[in-house]
């Protein structure tokens, strides 16, 4: 029997304990991680794109959601959200087993008033629908409350406990739970729990920060290559660029011509992957055959 609601953690919580939230039910809240004056900050920098944004073609982007892509391109709040430290030391835990993760989509889903529920999902399915093992996360997901989230307003539904349910189960709406939460909470869920956006039955829009991460071994959903031109990631920290893809992806994805660093690659200079101290192939092969010995293990 799965849980009957998504349960919250308090913003002091440790990394270690939100990814053992994670670990048993698929979801959790943490109440009031940021302030209301990031919130403001994040809507004043996102309102001309959120503006310019369109309605969904189809019931699972939503026929009445707005969908504003390239966070990192257009605001200095959503940046922010990104590099939560919190946020990316949970990650790090439930995407430990890999050698390293990266941000997978940033995006501000607004679903307005009379928005329908979306189908239950996993976001995992994005992959294809390939069937990952149970238990192998390969997606760790936040939705940052921009406005309240609430049962009426269209607060995202979950199936907590349904991370182990497998793929082929089939939920309905009455199988979910709301993930209710205040404004500047964040709701964490795995790529394998089964979820979707609510039915939005007030006359105001929900707002919600999805930001996403997954391993570094996998395409990521929204090019950021692309979304965020070239002048302004030169700008950007290093570690921010590295979460953002300017990384190599586990041993050997993702480098630049002869074997060169992406990240020195953008800055216009010359550097193997190898001096970027990002890992040597014999600590690959130590990884590798940690993980034969333990393939669903969690990072220590
Ligand atoms: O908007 C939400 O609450 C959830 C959206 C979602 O799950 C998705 O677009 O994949
Ligand atoms: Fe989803």
């Amino acid at each position: 029997m799965p849980e009957l609601e998504v349960r919250h953690l308090p913003a002091d919580s440790a990394p270690e304990d939100i990814a053992a939230r994670l670990a048993e039910d698929g979801a959790v809240v943490i109440d009031k991680l940021v302030d209301d004056a990031s919130m403001d900050r994040l809507a004043d920098e996102l309102a001309p794109a959120m503006k310019a944004s369109r309605t969904g073609p189809d019931e699972f982007s939503g026929h009445s959601t707005r969908r504003t892509g390239a966070l990192i391109a257009h605001s200095q709040a959503a940046r922010e959200l990104v590099m939560n430290e919190k946020i990316l030391a949970t990650v790090g835990k439930v995407l430990g087993h890999a050698t390293n993760f990266q941000l997978h989509l940033t995006q501000i889903i607004a679903i307005g008033p009379g928005g329908e529920a979306q189908p239950v999902h996993r976001d995992q399915w994005a992959f294809d629908f390939f069937p990952f093992p149970d238990g192998y996360e390969v997606q760790c997901n936040t939705i940052w409350a921009m406005t309240d989230f609430t049962e009426k307003n269209g607060a995202t539904r979950v199936v907590p406990g349904s991370h182990r349910a497998g793929d082929g189960r089939r939920y309905e709406l009455e199988d979910t739970v709301p993930a209710t939460m205040q404004r500047g909470s964040v709701l964490l869920y795995t790529g394998s729990v089964y979820h979707g956006g609510g039915n939005n039955k007030s006359d105001a829009t929900r707002c919600g920060v999805n930001i996403t991460y997954n391993l570094a071994w996998l395409r990521q959903e929204e090019n950021q290559y692309l979304s965020v031109p070239t002048e302004i990631a030169r700008e950007l920290p290093d570690d921010l660029l590295r979460v953002m893809g300017y990384a190599r992806g586990a041993y050997a994805l993702g480098y630049v011509g002869n074997l060169e660093d992406p990240l020195k690659a953008l800055r216009g200079e010359h550097a193997t992957v190898e001096s970027t101290g990002l890992g040597t192939y014999e600590q690959a092969i130590e990884r590798a055959e940690k993980m034969r010995a333990e393939p669903l293990g969690k990072s220590d």
